[in-house]
């Protein structure tokens, strides 16, 4: 049976962030993320402008950036999510219990909440994780946000498997309309029990295989056909002197052309 497209998906989907993000896909056709991971604020910008059309989502290690500020960095990139049509996605990664999470996304320098659609975390210190989070949105803004659980992870010896991924995964039933999904290599399940779970996949490269400190990369087709709705891609995007505009359009077509057929679209 042909997988629902994601317009079906945001119909019914309980989360407003994911039916927004669903929306915006079928919309723009891309189910590409760009990870931009590099150091200054002039770079993150020019970057995501050049990238903007082909993607629906930007995925963020906003620590990364030497010269962050939030006048600087985050308001000019919320107008060029607002040109572009795409929204925003912190890596925080975040991994402590929820008392300290719900001050680390709220408050700080950086006050995730406040401008990221939708940000992660393992499981690893249980479901208070997930409550604290979601209070910390709450207390921060009216706008919807998102939460991903780190269910695998696309590194080489990664202890993110198995019983880990399970009991993730059981973590991420605790709140149905927070948690839209998981950072995964392949389908979670849930579906039987009425979960529509996104999973969004890093670890994608057309071109390398991986790099020398354990990223481990597979093909769009590998994993759109393993379970993955978004395909999360960083250097394979502006690496190696890469044209971020030919490789965003290469991606974009690739990750599409890929749902297209899983759906029995094409
Ligand atoms: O399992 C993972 C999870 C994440 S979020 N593996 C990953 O590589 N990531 C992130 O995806 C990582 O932090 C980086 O920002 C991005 C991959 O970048 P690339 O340049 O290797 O495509």
């Amino acid at each position: 049976m042909a997988s629902k497209t994601y317009s079906e998906r945001a119909k019914t989907h309980p989360s407003p962030v994911a039916q927004r993000l669903f929306e915006l896909m079928e919309t723009k056709k891309t189910n590409l993320c760009a990870s931009v991971d590099v150091k200054t604020t002039s770079e993150f910008l020019s970057l995501i402008d050049k990238l903007g059309p082909y993607i629906c989502l930007v995925k963020t290690h906003i620590d990364i950036i030497d010269d962050y500020s939030y006048e600087g960095t985050i308001e000019p990139l919320i107008e060029l999510s607002k040109k572009h049509k795409f929204m925003i996605f912190e890596d925080r990664k975040f991994a402590d219990i929820g008392n300290t999470v719900k001050s680390q996304y709220s408050g700080g320098a950086y006050k995730i909440a406040k401008w990221s659609d939708i940000t992660n975390a393992h499981g690893v210190t249980g479901a208070g994780i997930v409550a604290g989070l979601k209070e910390a949105a709450k207390e921060t803004t009216d706008e919807p946000r998102g939460l991903l659980m780190l269910a695998e992870l696309s590194s080489k010896g990664s202890l993110a498997y198995g019983e880990y991924t399970k009991q993730t995964v059981e973590i991420a039933k605790s709140d149905k309309e927070f948690v839209i999904g998981f950072i995964a290599q392949k389908d979670m399940g849930g579906q039987d029990e009425g979960f529509d779970w996104i999973i969004m996949t890093p670890g994608v490269g057309l071109d390398d295989k991986g790099d020398a400190l354990g990223q481990q990369y597979r093909t769009v087709n590998e994993v759109i056909s393993t379970g993955t709705d978004i395909i999360i891609v960083g250097r394979g995007l502006f690496g190696k002197g890469r044209d971020p505009t030919v490789e965003g359009q290469r991606y974009r077509d690739a990750g599409w052309n890929a749902y297209l057929t899983k759906t029995g679209q094409n």
